[in-house]
């Protein structure tokens, strides 16, 4: 029997994106359900090449759920990751609401698989988009020479904070696109962008430092998941990260400069193969060419991208790179699928 998946938040951002994936990837599922607020009920989306009508969120749409995939608000996930599981699905949730409980495991295929059995409340997380979207490859150095200190600074795309974002991004790009005197007097791009959607300061010509909302100390929320989580996927609780978030206007695809430590000295071109030969990561890295990552040309694509890989002049255990991945697919939505096919083994083995 191939079981069946409940795909809760169909409608959003990432279930959309989660759609295509599920659409273009291996099948191995029975029923697909689609499930959304009831305000998306009665909609009809295509899945696998099929049309299928949105069921609103309910308990007993989980009845014969084998898998519920959840892409919603961390409040919507708080409330029914734990009804669908006890209706007997397992759980793979995509919001913040349990990533850093110790009886749920955050799983990452390339770096701790091994940690889908171990969920004693049938929910397991899946890490936010910034700690995915540099993850795997930064996995594959710590198990050659393994990890002491990172520091991260981000270079987020709206998509991060959800169809609003994107859409307050291309208005504003809209609203400044024909006056070349904007960006270039203090305050004149402000006054041009009316409405700043869900971000702080305007996205369109400028670099907001900020995403997520405001913790102890100064730090966003986004910069402690940062930290929490890789700590967390890579079993290093006293693993020391400093990251500063950032967001950019580009509509999909984080991108990330990393200053990373190792406990033994590295060798630029040992990591560059090292990393070029790890499952999904790929190496782009020549810069006499004009090679390396760029958020545009990254977009739609699954691997992490991997370049500017240099040894640190000051110290020979660390490393410099940039890389970027889709924080709409290997930053969501492809993980959950990945973490929900290793699942679906289970069912069917
Ligand atoms: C952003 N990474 O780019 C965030 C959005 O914890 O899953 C995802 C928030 C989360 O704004």
């Amino acid at each position: 029997r191939l079981p069946t998946l409940a795909v809760v938040g169909a409608t959003g951002a990432v279930g959309t994106v989660m759609l295509d994936i599920l659409s273009t990837r291996k099948n191995v599922w029975g029923e697909i359900r689609l499930v959304a607020s009831a305000r998306s009920a009665g909609k009809r989306l295509t899945v696998r090449g099929e049309e299928v009508e949105v069921q609103a969120i309910s308990p007993e749409v989980f009845d014969g759920v084998d898998v519920a995939m959840f892409d919603v608000p961390d409040e919507v996930s708080k409330e029914w990751a734990p009804i669908a599981a006890e209706r007997g699905a397992v759980v793979v949730d995509n919001s913040g609401a349990f990533r850093l409980d110790d009886d749920v495991p955050l799983v990452v295929p390339e770096v701790n698989a091994e940690q889908v059995r171990n969920r004693p409340r049938n929910i397991i997380s899946n890490p936010n988009c910034t700690t995915l979207s540099m993850i795997v490859a930064i996995g594959a150095l710590h198990r050659a020479y393994g990890l002491t200190d990172l520091v991260v600074s981000s270079y987020q795309a709206a998509s991060g904070a959800g169809q609003q974002g994107v859409d307050t991004l291309y208005d504003q790009i809209a609203k400044v696109a024909t006056d070349r005197t904007l960006g270039t007097r203090a305050g004149d791009v402000r006054a041009a962008v009316s409405d700043l959607g869900p971000f702080p300061a305007p996205l369109a010509l400028n670099v907001v430092p900020w995403a997520g909302s405001l913790k102890d100390d100064g730090w966003s929320s986004e910069e402690l998941k940062v930290r929490n989580e890789s700590r967390k996927i890579l079993g290093l609780p006293d693993l020391r990260v400093s990251a500063t978030c950032v967001r950019v206007p580009v509509v999909t695809t984080h991108s990330l400069a990393i200053h990373a430590t190792f406990s033994t000295e590295v060798d630029a071109d040992e990591a560059r193969r090292l990393l070029a030969s790890s499952p999904g990561v790929v190496v782009q890295d020549d810069p006499a060419k004009g090679e390396f990552p760029t958020p545009i040309d990254v977009v739609g694509t699954d691997p992490t991208w991997v370049g500017r890989i240099r040894r640190s002049l000051d110290d020979p255990r660390s490393l410099d790179l940039f890389l970027c991945g889709d924080n709409l697919r290997k930053g969501a939505a492809l993980n959950t699928a990945q973490i929900a096919e290793l699942l679906a083994e289970e069912f069917t083995s």
